[in-house]
C-alpha cells in the first residue's frame, strides 16, 4: 500500500491510487526481504484507537455552496458544532473525519469562533530563479540551516542534499551531501529520508540522518559533521548512531527531528509488506512501527547514543519493551513535526488501504496498528479498541488519495488567520487540508486547496513560514489565498 515515500511516477502514482502504491498489499511490490542480520531490528505495537461508542460522530462542515466541501465529521461532544468555514476554497470529493479527541478538555468552550476560521492559501513556487531539475527530483524535505546564514537544504530521496538561499533568489543549488553511494533506491520507499539539524548546530556543525541501505536491508540513523562557513558538509564524517533492521523494503518512516526537549525523535514504519505480517506495530519489543526518542549526544553502551531516562518504557525489561520507544502502533508514520508554540507531536501515518490518518502522539502512547486502521478495526471485527489511541483526524485511503503526507503546524507571521492551524496533505491527489485543535479537540477542519503536485513533505524555515516539497523537483511555500 501506500506507504508514505510511495515516490514514483505519475503514471504509478495514478495506479497506486488503487492499489500498486501499496507495496504492502499489492502483489507487485511485495519484496520480501531477507531480514537484516546484526542490526537491532525493532517490533511494535499494540493499537490506540478511542472506541467508536464513545464518541458522538457530529458532521461537522457541509457547505451549501460548494458541495464538494470535504464533509468532516468531528467526533466531538454533541455540543460541539463546528461552524462551516465562510470561504469554502475546498474542492469537492474530499472527505475527512474527524475523530474524536482522546481526552476532550472538559473545560473547553464549544467553540468560541474567531479561532474556528481557516483561511484560504495559495500554493508558491518557493525557487522560480531555479532552472528544472536543479534540486533534483524526488524531493523529500525541506529545513532552513539554523545558523543565521539564510540558507536552506532540500533534501532528495536518491541521497544528495542541496543547499540555497532563502535571502535572495537563488541562481543555482550547492550540493551540501551526497551519500548516494551508501543510500539503498532499490525499494520504492527507500532512500535518503529525513534530515534533522542538531539544536547547536551553529555551534558543532552536527546534523543527523535517516537512510535505507542493504546487505543487510536496514534503517541507518547517522550524525555528519558540516563546515558551516564552508556551506559543505564531509561524506566520511558519517558516525553511524543506530540502524535497525528492515524485513521488507516499504514502510521504513522515515523522519527524523530534535523535540523542543533537545532528544532525537525517529519514525520506523511496521517492516513494511501489507497488513503488518509481522505484528511489529503491537510489539513492543521491536523498534519497528515507533517512534523513538534518543539521545545521540552523550553515546551510550547501546549505538551511538543513549536513552533519556523518562522515556515510557524504561525499566522494562527487552524481552517486553525497547526503552527508545517512545510511542507504538504505527504503520508507517513517515512525517511528523513539533507544534513549536505547544510541542506536541503531530504525526501522520499511512494506512493500509482504507485510512489515512493524523495523530497528536503522546507519551507511551498506543496509535492502534494493525489492531486498528485509522479509527476502524483492521485485523479482525469487532476488535478491542481499549487503549487505543484514536486519530485526530482521518480520511478515505482512495478517495481522494493514496497516502497521507503529515505536515506542521503554521505558527508563521505571513499569514496571522493561518496561525495554530495543522496543514497535511495527500500525496497522490495533491489536496491539502487545515484543522484547528484547540484544548484538545477539532474546532474546525476543511480541505485548503486540491493541486497537481505529488507532495512527499512539508517544512519549516526557522520564521515558522512552511513549504512544500514535490516530486516535480521542486519546492513551493503556503501563501495566504483568496
Ligand atoms: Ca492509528
Amino acid at each position: 500500500m501506500r506507504s508514505l515515500l510511495i515516490f514514483m511516477t505519475v503514471p504509478v502514482v495514478l495506479a497506486a491510487c488503487t492499489n500498486v502504491l501499496d507495496p504492502a498489499e499489492s502483489p507487485v511490490d511485495v519484496t520480501p526481504s531477507p531480514a537484516a542480520g546484526s542490526t537491532r531490528v525493532a517490533a511494535s505495537a499494540t493499537p490506540t484507537v478511542l472506541p467508536p461508542s464513545a464518541t458522538a460522530t457530529v458532521p461537522v462542515r457541509a457547505t451549501a455552496t460548494a458541495p464538494s466541501v470535504p464533509r468532516a465529521t468531528a467526533t466531538a461532544p454533541p455540543t460541539a458544532t463546528v461552524p462551516v468555514p465562510p470561504t469554502a476554497v475546498a474542492p469537492p470529493t474530499a472527505t475527512v473525519v474527524v475523530s474524536p479527541t482522546q481526552a476532550p478538555a472538559p473545560t473547553s468552550p464549544a467553540i468560541p469562533v474567531p479561532g474556528n476560521v481557516i483561511p484560504p492559501i495559495a500554493v508558491v513556487p518557493a525557487f522560480p530563479s531555479l532552472n528544472d531539475g536543479a534540486l533534483g527530483r524526488r524531493l523529500l524535505y525541506f529545513a532552513e540551516v539554523p545558523d543565521g546564514s539564510r540558507r536552506a537544504v532540500v533534501v532528495e530521496q536518491a541521497g544528495r542534499v542541496r543547499l540555497l538561499s532563502l535571502a535572495s533568489p537563488p541562481s543555482g543549488a550547492e550540493l551540501f551531501l551526497d551519500i548516494s553511494d551508501r543510500v539503498s533506491t532499490q525499494g520504492n520507499e527507500e532512500g535518503l529520508l529525513g534530515l534533522a539539524f542538531d539544536p547547536d548546530y551553529a555551534h558543532n556543525g552536527r546534523f543527523y540522518v535517516h537512510y535505507s541501505a542493504t546487505n543487510p536491508r536496514r534503517s541507518v540513523i547517522s550524525r555528519f559533521v558540516a563546515d558551516a562557513a564552508a556551506g559543505r558538509a564531509d561524506p566520511a564524517s558519517e558516525q553511524v548512531v543506530l540502524e535497525v533492521g528492515q524485513p521488507f523494503s516499504n514502510h521504513n518512516g522515515g523522519m527524523i527531528d530534535f523535540g523542543p526537549d533537545g532528544y532525537l525523535y525517529v519514525a520506523l514504519g511496521d517492516g513494511g509488506s501489507g497488513g503488518d505480517p509481522q505484528g511489529n506495530g503491537q510489539n513492543l519489543a521491536t523498534l519497528l512501527g515507533s517512534i523513538l526518542r534518543i539521545d545521540p549526544g552523550r553515546g551510550g553502551a547501546r549505538q551511538g547514543y543513549s536513552v533519556p531516562n523518562d522515556n515510557p518504557f524504561v525499566g522494562r525489561p527487552a524481552t517486553e519493551a525497547l526503552t527508545e520507544i517512545w510511542a507504538y502502533g504505527f504503520r508507517n508514520p513517515f512525517r511528523f513535526s513539533f507544534d513549536r508554540s505547544t510541542g506536541e507531536l503531530w504525526a501522520g501515518d499511512v494506512g493500509q488501504n482504507a485510512w489515512e490518518e493524523v495523530n497528536v502522539v503522546t507519551k507511551g502512547g498506543n496509535y492502534g496498528w494493525n489492531v486498528m486502521e485509522g479509527a476502524h478495526c483492521y485485523r479482525s471485527t469487532p476488535c478491542d479498541m481499549s487503549g487505543l489511541i484514536p486519530p485526530v483526524v482521518e480520511y478515505p485511503t482512495r478517495e481522494p488519495g493514496c497516502a497521507v503526507t503529515g505536515g506542521y503546524v503554521y505558527r508563521g507571521a505571513s499569514i496571522p488567520g493561518l496561525a495554530g492551524v495543522y496543514l497535511y496533505a495527500d500525496f497522490c491527489s495533491g489536496i491539502i487540508w487545515g484543522l484547528r485543535r484547540i484544548d484538545g479537540r477539532v474546532v474546525a477542519a476543511r480541505q485548503l486547496l486540491d493541486t497537481d503536485l505529488q507532495i512527499s513533505s512539508f517544512g519549516q524555515d526557522l520564521a515558522g513560514e512552511l513549504y512544500i516539497t514535490a516530486f516535480d523537483g521542486r519546492v513551493y511555500r503556503i501563501a495566504g489565498g483568496r
